[in-house]
């Protein structure tokens, strides 16, 4: 991969002239994704990075859009997160096209590896294998799931879903018996809880929800229909990041939560960094995280409440 751009090297110098980067971000539709985008725009201050930031509000055809900018604009790298993982190839080849090297953060892209550097995130699929192994044990092996899943086509719902499934055939008394996207919305997280209970709530032993704040929003639903979530039902989410959901997790109101960190400015832009002066890097940089239950939920909230 061509990633000097026939720029000058300028990483060297002192006095050298500040990286730009556009960044496409998803939207603001969760506690991970806000926690993500503060990351971002403090690490660029940091590194004396120039960041372009757009918010492309939950669209595909807004982030197509800001990174066409991106390249009009000639910034030296262009980071995003795909919304959804499929329809990317014409923009990154017109980003390749123009020399400028693309950096996946969070989400991949389903694209041919030359279209970009590297990705930067987490192991979704194996998010979803532990999320199934931590339901197993909460529910003695025995029961009917509902799921609730992130936007249709992102990346951390397709794997995470997949994760979970291919992990079930292990337990052949649990199975899924109901599952929609919930967005990552809250609230939406709320509406689809509160319509499976409509729909047959003694049919519902537990639930694998793809991430907190739709956990949060079932938690209410659950609660508003005078079941008791974390005991009636089980509930197994994702992220760890908001203090909401240690805090329901301590009142016995859900489960487990599985973490995914949303802290990966510091990262993307040591990296952009390392590949500015030349430096090779991995083509999946992989971060690091726990999973989080009544045992040590404690912990982690005193640490989130530090910072
Ligand atoms: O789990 C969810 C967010 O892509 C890992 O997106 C991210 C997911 C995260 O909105 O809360």
């Amino acid at each position: 991969i061509m990633v000097s751009c026939g720029r000058p090297d300028t990483s060297k110098t002192s006095g050298a002239k500040k990286l730009t980067v556009g960044f496409s971000q998803v939207g603001a539709e969760s506690v991970w994704r806000i926690t993500n985008t503060i990351s971002i725009k403090k690490a660029a201050e940091e590194a004396g990075i120039n960041l372009i930031f757009k918010d492309a509000q939950q669209k595909q055809e807004n982030q197509i859009t800001a990174i066409r900018s991106f390249i009009a604009q000639k910034v030296d790298f262009i980071a995003f997160s795909p919304v959804v993982d499929n329809g990317w190839d014409v923009v990154l080849m017109e980003a390749k096209d123009a020399g400028i090297p693309v950096i996946l953060v969070d989400r991949k892209a389903n694209v041919e590896q030359s279209l970009y550097v590297t990705l930067i995130g987490s192991d979704f699929y194996e998010e979803g294998v532990n999320a199934c192994k931590r339901m197993a044990k909460l529910l003695n092996e025995t029961g009917n799931i509902v799921e609730i899943q992130g936007n249709t086509g992102s990346d951390p719902a397709i794997k995470r879903k997949k994760g979970f499934q291919d992990q079930l055939v292990n337990y052949p008394n649990m199975k899924i018996v109901k599952s929609e996207t919930g967005d990552f919305f809250r609230q939406r997280g709320k509406e689809v809880m509160a319509y499976f209970l409509k729909d047959d709530a003694k049919k519902i032993d537990a639930a694998f929800i793809h991430n907190d704040d739709m956990a949060l929003g079932a938690i209410e639903a659950i609660d508003e229909y005078g079941l008791r979530p974390g005991k009636d039902i089980k509930i197994v989410s994702v992220d760890a990041v908001s203090q909401d959901i240690f805090n329901a997790i301590l009142e016995g109101k859900s489960n487990v939560t599985v973490e995914c960190s949303p802290n990966l400015g510091p990262q993307l832009f040591e990296t952009i960094k390392k590949i500015a002066s030349g430096e090779k890097v991995e083509k999946w940089i992989k971060t690091n995280e726990g999973i989080f239950d009544m045992e040590n939920a404690k912990e982690k909230l005193e640490l989130l409440k530090q910072q």
